[in-house]
């Protein structure tokens, strides 16, 4: 994590230690305000820390805090948080991250009832004591049970585009290390699942001790769970663990093999080379006499079938190189060949991004550009609707404005295009939020729900069914509205959609936000086996949302799309034609 981001999570706690502790709101939101100014913040602050005055300059940071910055900055600590943390029971800041309850109530349920932990706050849930404490009606309290059960469900597991960042920051650290041959990622990351439970590391090349020094004092790693000669386990600040192997060269392979995992792709693995009369380990594919799962077999002069790379071991047991995101057990070790899986090289259009003219932070001539920049020959234009009123959606009027100034940026951009569209939300009813003369003015139309998310899966089914057959819908967006770890979503008959939608032409999206990754992989391959299209689309608000789309494509992986069934690998002219050939296609 950068200095900013650091930063701004440690006074996003002093934010919520302070309303916990009952301080004033004027001093809550100064601190949740300078959190917020951090994070957002494109220069330096340890650069700036360097300069008299830079931070005190900086808009919306006070000298008190400016004062705090530059505290942790020389120290690594910051007294003021320290105490706060002091002042209230240790387990209390837990409590604050079940969905929806915020710092407010938890004073509450604290001051008032003596919940102190999660623990407590579960039992006080399951006795029924907390009825009756103001504001808590039964209502929210089965709003604070549903919110519990789901977070012990998703239980200690980062997303992966928070797990990502870390595990390339913690590989670049040790790839600078001298004498070092290669340093990978394994595990569910390489995988790319939508959670990580913990980081895996390999490396060979280089001294073993010096390795595991330099994974030690990484900036991020907080304590040292275990340590030996060729391994490490470490939790990080986020409260992530990460582990570290060192393997020898030759082995690389087939360690890189056993430690990305899955499990169950092993088990399978290991249960081919033993009908072929052959031993599968970490240290690589042996004769099966000879193998032995405690010590190299190359420490003893045994020759293994394969050992350095992937590939040999795939091809001693009669298998192509299966692409890890595959690697779960269902079904890829029947594959004839490697699949040529969508990359991110090959996204060539970004089919839903908002403006500022409802919640995105750029004009439309700024995402034009970075769009161009990144590649792109299309970019959809798509603000949200006027039911969306939190999202500073369009009314009619608004959006036909809106539209002429797409439309006057593209005549004036040259190397992109730009389709003048919206994101309509789908009401509860399975209505869309526009009419349809006003839609059909439309170059572009991702239809999403956006509210109403805990319907009844069979109301959520008709619901969505409505908008994949409206025919003036291009992508369907965000199916289910999840968010991971926070909010489960509409629970629809995926397979149901999938059909309507292949029958209608009516692509359907992978968000690539990774606090969505939804469609999710399962529901990609559902989708895939029907016929549709697939969107991977960032739903850009910001610039460096542009930077989730290797999300969407790994999640898009899992689910086995290949380019060929992926709207934003077409060309410029094909996508054009897709888009005009879409509104003529007969409806059923
Ligand atoms: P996670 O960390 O929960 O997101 O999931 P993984 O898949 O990263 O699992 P992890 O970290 O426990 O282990 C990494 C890989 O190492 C795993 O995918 C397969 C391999 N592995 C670990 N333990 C075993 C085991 O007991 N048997 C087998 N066959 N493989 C194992
Ligand atoms: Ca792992
Ligand atoms: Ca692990
Ligand atoms: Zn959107």
């Amino acid at each position: 994590m950068s200095a900013n981001a650091t930063l701004a999570a440690l006074f996003e706690e002093m934010a919520a230690l302070l309303e916990l502790t009952g301080a004033n709101s004027f001093r809550v939101s100064a601190h949740a305000k300078v959190a917020r100014v951090l994070g957002e913040l494109d220069a330096d602050v340890e650069a700036l820390g360097r300069e008299p005055g830079a931070i005190e300059a900086i808009e919306g940071i006070g000298e008190g805090s400016a004062g705090r910055i530059r505290e942790w900055l020389a120290s690594g600590s910051i007294k003021d948080l320290e105490s706060l943390r002091k002042q209230v029971p240790p387990g209390l800041p837990e409590v604050l991250r079940v969905p929806g309850l915020g710092p407010k109530t938890a004073r509450l349920l604290w001051k008032e009832a003596g919940v102190v932990d999660l623990a407590t706050l579960k039992a006080k849930l399951a006795s029924g004591e907390l009825l009756g404490l103001p504001r808590m009606g039964e209502k929210t309290l089965a709003k604070i049970r549903e919110s519990l059960e789901f977070m012990e469900k998703s239980g200690g597991r980062a997303r992966l585009g928070e797990a990502a960042p870390v595990a390339e920051s913690l590989a670049r650290h040790l790839r600078a290390v001298k004498g070092v041959a290669r340093v990978e990622v394994a595990g569910s990351l390489r995988r790319g699942r939508e959670t990580i439970g913990d980081l895996d590391l390999l490396a060979c090349g280089g001294d073993p001790a010096g390795l595991i020094e330099a994974f030690r004092s990484h900036p991020e790693v907080r304590s040292v769970l275990a340590a030996g000669e060729t391994k490490c386990s470490v939790r990080l600040a986020s409260g992530m663990q990460a582990d570290l192997r060192v393997v020898d060269s030759s082995c690389f392979g087939a360690a890189w093999l056993y430690f990305t995992g899955s499990k169950e792709h092993n088990v399978r693995l290991r249960e081919r080379a033993i009908a072929r009369g052959l031993r599968l380990n970490e240290y690589g594919l042996f004769p099966h006499a000879e193998a032995d799962e405690d010590s190299p077999p190359q420490s003893r002069g045994v020759a293994p079938v394969a050992a350095a790379s992937e590939e040999e071991i795939y091809e001693a047991l009669g298998l192509p190189w299966i692409p890890p995101e595959l690697r779960e057990d269902h079904g890829e070790l029947s594959l004839r060949k490697t699949p040529t899986l969508v990359t991110v090289e090959a996204i060539r259009s970004e089919l839903h991004a908002h403006t500022r003219a409802s919640d995105g932070t750029m004009s439309i001539e700024e995402i034009a550009r970075l769009a161009r920049d990144r590649g792109f020959h299309t970019l959809a234009i798509t603000d949200h609707s006027r039911s969306s009123v939190q999202a500073n959606g369009l009314d009619p009027a608004r959006l036909r404005r809106h539209l002429d100034a797409v439309r006057e940026a593209d005549a004036r951009l040259d190397g992109i295009r730009l389709f003048a569209g919206s994101e309509v939300d789908i009401l509860a009813d399975g209505r869309l939020d526009y009419e349809d003369e006003l839609l059909a003015e439309l170059d572009w139309v991702v239809a999403s729900p956006h509210v109403a998310l805990r319907q009844d899966p069979k109301v959520a089914t008709e619901r969505l069914l409505a908008a994949v057959r409206h025919p003036l819908v291009h992508v369907l967006g965000h199916p289910t509205g999840r968010l991971i770890g926070s909010r489960p979503g509409l629970e629809p008959d995926i397979e149901a959609i999938a059909k309507a939608a292949a029958e209608c032409g009516t692509a359907l999206e992978v968000n690539a936000n990774h606090h969505r990754l939804d469609l999710r992989d399962r529901h990609v391959r559902i989708a895939l086996e029907a016929g549709c299209w697939i969107a991977i689309n960032c739903d850009v608000h910001s610039p460096e949302q542009f930077d989730e789309l290797r999300y969407g494509v790994v999640t898009a992986r899992r689910g086995g799309l290949t380019p060929d069934r992926c709207l934003n690998c077409l060309d410029a002219r094909t996508l054009d034609a897709w888009r005009k050939a879409k509104r003529k296609k007969v409806h059923k």
